[in-house]
């Protein structure tokens, strides 16, 4: 059986992970700042698609920067982001893209089964929810992807503009069997249980969607309390208000954030005439994820009419949840049983990652490693690096098993 094992080289491995933190390095810790379309972003996937030629794949790059290294004829697709959120860690997505470079090569060093790599584009949501997946496998179109913009009023038509000189074309979905995903977890499971592996058994639902209270800018220091209507406030109210109401709706897995706001001019001396913040919420059902829409949209309607506000919404953007191929699952879970025998489980992602894009197009499936503290979209973010090669000779007996599977 050995001989016919993927042999990865975990030093090699090690040190591409690292080179490619260099692109953003923030100096805090192993932190990046890398968002999509960023001067770091582009330089770190012409560094990329070096390294996958090197690796005797050829590169492919479509209109939304999504960057590929092909392998010749049918293949599996591994693979992740290297795109950061605005502060990142080294790992979110770098991991999974390394890692998938790392396999294809030691499996054409060992005259194994064709792997193709990729690296998608803005997954971090600098315009919407894995943008680049979302397009290529047809959930966005690009028409409507050029439409958005980011916090800062960016379009994602201009910001493309930054990949257009590596772009080659379309690239056929069909050639591909299945689509691997290796990622860290970003939560605190693994870790917490002392664990070295999860294998993914769905995805979690995303709904995301900006929502403005327009008041009255005025004099901070001579309105009137009972005269204001301060956007602030607005959005403070519908915060409590939607605390309470959602109580009733959730489990102790729905999570919902508001983690971006602009409060409009922003100075200390001006009541707030305008707020812009951005709500999302997460759940593994549609329907809760529906109900809690209702909630929201109702909570904001009462709270603009109490308050005297205006009140409009962004496009609602979402991802539904999925659930992993049970074939590409099983191939995963007996590589964690020989790598990680009974440190391993298979676990629900309350992440969102390209993968669910993908599953409109192929079979795919993901396996997780630690994150120690439990710290992900942060600076402090990391992995023991044992754990990191773990996680690739999983992906490389994984494909081993799916190539022999689909030989
Ligand atoms: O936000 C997410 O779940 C992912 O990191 N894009
Ligand atoms: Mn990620
Ligand atoms: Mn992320």
């Amino acid at each position: 059986k050995e001989e016919n094992a993927v042999q990865i080289d975990p030093a090699r491995f090690l040190s591409d992970l690292h080179e490619l933190r260099k692109f953003g390095a923030s100096g805090v810790g192993k932190g990046v700042v890398r968002p999509a379309f960023s001067e770091a972003d582009v330089a770190a996937r012409r560094w990329l698609a070096g390294r996958f030629e090197d690796a005797g794949l050829r590169v492919a790059v479509d209109a939304m920067g999504n960057l590929f290294g092909l392998a010749e004829g049918p293949s599996l697709l591994m693979g992740s982001h290297s795109d950061s959120q605005p502060e990142g860690g080294w790992l979110d997505g770098a991991l999974g893209v390394v890692a998938a470079l790392e396999v294809a090569r030691a499996a054409r060093d060992s005259g194994g089964p064709a792997v193709s790599v990729v690296s998608f584009q803005d997954e971090e949501g600098r315009f919407g929810v894995t943008t680049g997946s979302a397009v290529w496998a047809g959930h966005l179109s690009q028409q409507d992807a050029d439409g958005l913009t980011d916090h800062g009023g960016v379009t994602l038509a201009e910001a493309r503009k930054s990949v257009a000189g590596m772009v080659t074309g379309a690239l056929d979905p069909s050639q591909f069997t299945g689509f691997v995903e290796l990622h860290i977890e970003q939560g605190p499971t693994l870790i917490t249980a002392g664990e070295q592996i999860g294998v993914v058994t769905d995805i979690v639902g995303i709904r995301d969607m900006k929502i403005t209270f327009q008041g009255q800018q005025n004099h901070a220091g001579t309105t009137p309390m009972h005269l204001r209507k301060d956007a602030f406030q607005a959005v403070s109210a519908f915060n409590t208000l939607l605390n309470a109401r959602f109580r009733n709706v959730v489990t102790p897995s729905t999570v919902w954030t508001i983690g971006h706001m602009s409060l409009h001019p922003n100075a200390s001396s001006i009541v707030p005439g305008r707020a812009v913040f951005s709500m999302q919420w997460r759940d593994g059902d549609v329907d809760r994820l529906d109900r809690m829409e209702a909630i929201i949209r109702e909570t904001a309607q009462e709270v603009a009419t109490t308050q005297g506000m205006a009140l409009s919404y962004g496009s609602l953007l979402g991802l539904d949840p999925v659930q992993m191929d049970s074939g590409l699952r099983g191939a995963l879970e007996r590589g964690a049983e020989d790598v990680a025998g009974g440190k391993w489980r298979q676990m629900p992602s309350g992440a969102l990652h390209d993968a669910t894009n993908v599953s409109r197009l192929m079979p795919v499936a993901m396996l997780f490693v630690p994150s120690i503290g439990g710290i992900s979209h942060a600076f402090e973010e990391d992995t023991d690096e044992d754990d990191l090669v773990a996680g690739v000779r999983v992906l490389a007996k994984a494909a081993r098993g799916q190539g022999l599977t689909l030989c």
